[in-house]
């Protein structure tokens, strides 16, 4: 049985001005250690995969006010996207992510856009704050030339594109300063793209932290996890959810 549990000292009462960021990617591209490295300064070889969701805090200075950074870190694996979907929602920044010495990751971008995009309920995906981060950047033999990231990158909307290392620490801290910098500039210059934007710390609190209610999850490969939750709100459709989306002709249907 896996876990759905986030600790509830992971959500203060965080008054003032917040912004989440998610980030996705495969399995294994470093997403764990590079959330860490940002938010501990903390980075070790052969860290466990992250089962379903986990989140970090960290603040950043924003033309001299300070912003809370929420990094939502998601189990890569395909088994947990049951487990990862359901929190894609009120993002204000979608952080795409690959390893240089992993091309397949790389390849799956646009499934991981695609995923977040049905998710999270995203309006308009061109005016939307994404950004791609290149893992792993301090490996010598990479499958993945920084040109072809930047291509992909220049036909999706021009996304900002970093390559980091949170194994030897390069760009990590001032890649995710200019992610958050940029997207708290957009989310209070234009409101945001996503269906409801205006749910409240209050309302995270309790779609987080679920007991009571056991709920069965069929994963795609057939595994399931038994849930606990004790509110059911508007969000037990996302937390039931019995299928993916498939997408055609770049439409979600
Ligand atoms: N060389 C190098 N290896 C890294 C770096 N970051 C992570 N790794 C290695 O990659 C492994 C996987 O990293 P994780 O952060 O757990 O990967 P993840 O994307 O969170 O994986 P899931 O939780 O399964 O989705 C780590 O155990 C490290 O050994 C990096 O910057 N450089
Ligand atoms: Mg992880």
């Amino acid at each position: 049985m896996g876990s759905f549990y986030v600790a509830k000292e992971r959500f203060p009462e965080m008054g003032g001005k917040k912004i989440k960021a998610v980030v996705l990617g495969n399995a294994g591209v470093g997403k764990t250690c590079l959330i860490r490295r940002f938010a501990d300064d903390f980075y070790t070889d052969g860290a466990k995969s992250t089962v379903g969701t986990d989140m970090l805090v960290k603040t950043v200075d924003v033309d001299g006010e300070e912003v809370t950074v929420e990094l939502w870190d998601t189990g890569g694996q395909e088994r947990f996207w049951s487990l990862r979907t359901p929190f894609y929602r009120d993002t204000d920044v979608c952080i795409l992510s690959f390893a240089v010495d992993d091309k397949i990751s790389f390849t799956k971008l646009d499934a991981w856009k695609d995923e977040f995009e049905f998710y999270a309920d995203v309006i308009d995906a061109s005016s939307f704050s994404y950004a791609v981060i290149a893992t792993k950047a301090d490996v010598t033999d990479r499958a993945v030339q920084e040109q072809a990231a930047q291509a992909w990158c220049k036909a999706n909307w021009d996304m900002p594109y970093f390559e980091t290392s949170a194994k030897d620490g390069r760009n990590v801290e001032k890649t995710l300063t200019r992610i958050a910098k940029m997207a708290c500039r957009k989310k209070w210059k234009s409101k945001q793209r996503t269906a409801s934007s205006t749910t409240t710390n209050h309302d995270y609190r309790k779609e987080m932290l679920p007991r009571g209610v056991q709920l069965s999850i069929m994963s795609p490969l057939d595994s399931h996890w038994n849930l606990s939750v004790d509110h059911v709100s508007s969000h037990i459709d996302r937390v039931d959810l019995g299928r993916k989306p498939t997408i055609q002709n770049n439409k979600c249907c």
